[in-house]
């Protein structure tokens, strides 16, 4: 079989020094807000910014508006929350008049939509593509924002927000050798966008996250061979996705706010009309456990983790949800040996639990092998292939389903500087600290949208992001209306709110496992909890902040 030898996951690396020298702005704007991105918060903002008559401009590095869903085609790519649960409520035409097709969206489908969302709103004639902010800088004398850019432009503003998104700044792991393969090198958060066809090749997948879950299946149904190297085995809940019922969505629609009021109201804002018992482990017999995990696992996808109360609090309640798993997976996958690896031995929900289709069963195939990297670590990538501590793998591809730098990657991209010139890499050298996921000190007029400290990953991005784009623009209205100019975090209330962050995190399962909510992916990085989990408790919260003046906040 031909070999391409196309190396495309550098794709949207950083531009040179040289072009960014010969590009260096030539115009200057002014605007009152820099939004940087373009996904499903960029878009927001702006119709936010627009409708409260202040001027406001996106910058995204991609072509088109999408964010994650822009980058992230990869086959099988789907959200891991229900279409008619992510997606926005903000308006009541536009959640009435979109038909999702099935249960959860694929990949094309959400990028259709957000398309859809920018043409419905007129939204893409203030968005520069094909553009990244390479700097901000905070200027103490005008109180106002420097915002550079790798294209032929710079912005003065007021305000900048960071809509740069929780999962947009795709990590290559450090193997030696990994930039001499020959063959075709992909990132499943890089894919290109022509179709790949990976028919007849002896495909590598490294990794065992939801990337990966996702694309194995249909990997192994087009290439003569699949190899997957997993480092740490995965619970996989079964999607059940479908195409939706009619009536189904019809009774949604019927009264939509209440259904979106509904899940507001549950831990993770979504979810709220799955059939869970509500009842703690203990609160149940050996009789009704059982019943409630099949009803769970039938039910599918990532409320698995809910079949308890006390999942994520109790690792007694967390083992036996974890058994159930590691039994779903003895009776899917044939070969015992081939089962034991894929048994993963941590906290179930501690890493993000992925949602599948048909993930165990595809290592029944007689094409798929399965390397334990644990066993058998990866020593090198050559021209041709990988090789562990027990063999050299021959490949035509590799594909790396190795994640994102999350939550603060695509933030400490930007040579971001508050007050006294501080980098934000510096404030932020011990982990991130923020005030509420939104602000932070020694920043200001800089906001974050669903930054770290805020609920975010765990809960329905498109709920937390309504909320903090709803919240950023009301008070950037409140400002203007008082006729102020400066809102910054007091280091005092942001100290506390990291305290508070890391406290409720404490008090869960979370912090036991190497995951990207820990940062424990990126080599070097500060392991530090950065989502909050509760999404009611913390909107409550932001209201009562604002209830109480803005508490926590110096409005200058
Ligand atoms: P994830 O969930 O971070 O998964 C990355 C996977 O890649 C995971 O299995 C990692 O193993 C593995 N990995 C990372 N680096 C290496 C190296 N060097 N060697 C071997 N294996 C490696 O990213 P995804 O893109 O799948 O999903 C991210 C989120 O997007 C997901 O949670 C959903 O919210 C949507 P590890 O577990 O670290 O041992």
């Amino acid at each position: 079989m031909a070999r391409t030898g196309a190396t495309l996951y550098g794709r949207a690396g950083s531009p040179s020094v040289q072009g960014v020298l010969e590009k260096m702005s030539t115009e200057q704007h002014e605007v009152d807000v820099v939004v940087v991105g373009a996904g499903f918060a960029g878009l927001y903002l702006l119709h936010r910014c627009r409708g409260l008559g202040l001027s406001a401009v996106a910058i995204e590095v991609g072509d088109d508006v999408g964010g994650t869903w822009y980058w992230n085609r990869y086959p099988g790519a789907r959200c891991d929350i229900e279409s008619l649960e992510y997606s926005y409520s903000f308006d009541p035409d536009l959640q009435q008049e979109w038909q999702w097709s099935e249960r959860y969206a694929t990949q094309p489908e959400i990028l259709r939509y957000l398309g859809h969302v920018a043409d419905r709103f007129d939204l893409r004639r203030d968005i520069r593509f094909g553009t990244r902010v390479t700097g901000a800088t905070y200027d103490e004398a005008r109180g106002r924002w420097e915002v550079a850019t790798d294209g032929d432009a710079s912005f003065d503003a007021q305000y900048v927000v960071m809509a740069t998104g929780c999962l947009s700044s795709a990590m290559l792991p450090d193997i030696p050798g990994r930039d001499d393969f020959e063959g075709l090198s992909l990132h499943t958060g890089r894919w290109p966008h022509e179709p790949v066809d990976l028919t007849g090749m002896r495909v590598g997948v490294i990794g065992t996250g939801s990337s990966a879950i996702q694309s194995i299946p249909i990997i192994a149904e087009q290439a003569d061979h699949l190899t997957v190297f997993q480092r740490t085995a995965t619970f996989a809940v079964p999607a059940h996705n479908r195409s939706l019922d009619p009536d189904e969505i019809a009774a949604i629609k019927g009264d939509y706010d209440a259904f979106r009021d509904a899940n507001r109201q549950a831990n993770a804002a979504f979810g709220a009309r799955v059939p869970l018992a509500g009842l703690t482990m203990g609160e149940m017999d050996d009789d009704d456990r059982r019943k409630a995990l099949d009803s769970a696992w039938e039910w599918g996808g990532l409320p698995y983790v809910g079949v308890f109360t006390d999942v994520l609090l109790d690792p007694a309640s967390n083992e036996v949800a974890a058994g159930y798993v590691r039994d779903r997976i003895d009776e899917i996958v044939t070969d015992p040996e081939v089962a034991a690896r894929l048994k993963p031995d941590q906290v179930v929900g501690c890493k993000r639990l992925c949602v599948d289709t048909g993930y165990y069963a595809t290592y029944n195939r007689p094409n798929v092998s399965l390397v334990d990297l644990r066993e058998t670590p990866i020593e090198a990538i050559d021209a041709t292939g990988i090789r562990t501590t027990a063999e050299h793998h021959d490949l035509d591809c590799i594909v790396f389903a190795t994640g994102f730098d999350a939550m603060t990657g695509s933030i400490l991209k930007i040579d971001v500087r508050g007050r006294d010139g501080r980098p934000l890499a510096d404030a932020w050298e011990a982990g991130p600290r923020t005030y509420l996921g939104l602000a932070v000190a020694g920043f200001p007029n800089l906001f974050t949208v669903t930054g770290p400290g805020s609920p975010s990953v765990l809960t329905n991005m498109v709920m937390s992001i309504e909320q903090h784009v709803e919240l950023i623009t009301d008070t950037m209205a409140h400002l203007r209306d008082e006729g102020l100019t400066t809102i910054e975090a007091d280091e005092s209330a942001q100290d506390e709110w990291v305290d508070y962050v890391n406290a409720v995190a404490g008090l869960t399962l979370f912090p036991t496992c190497n995951s990207w909510y820990l940062g424990a992916n990126v080599p070097g990085k500060t392991r530090v909890f950065m989502p909050l989990p509760g999404f009611p408790g913390y909107v409550q919260q932001c209201e009562q902040v604002v209830a109480d003046g803005y508490r926590g906040f110096a409005l200058t």
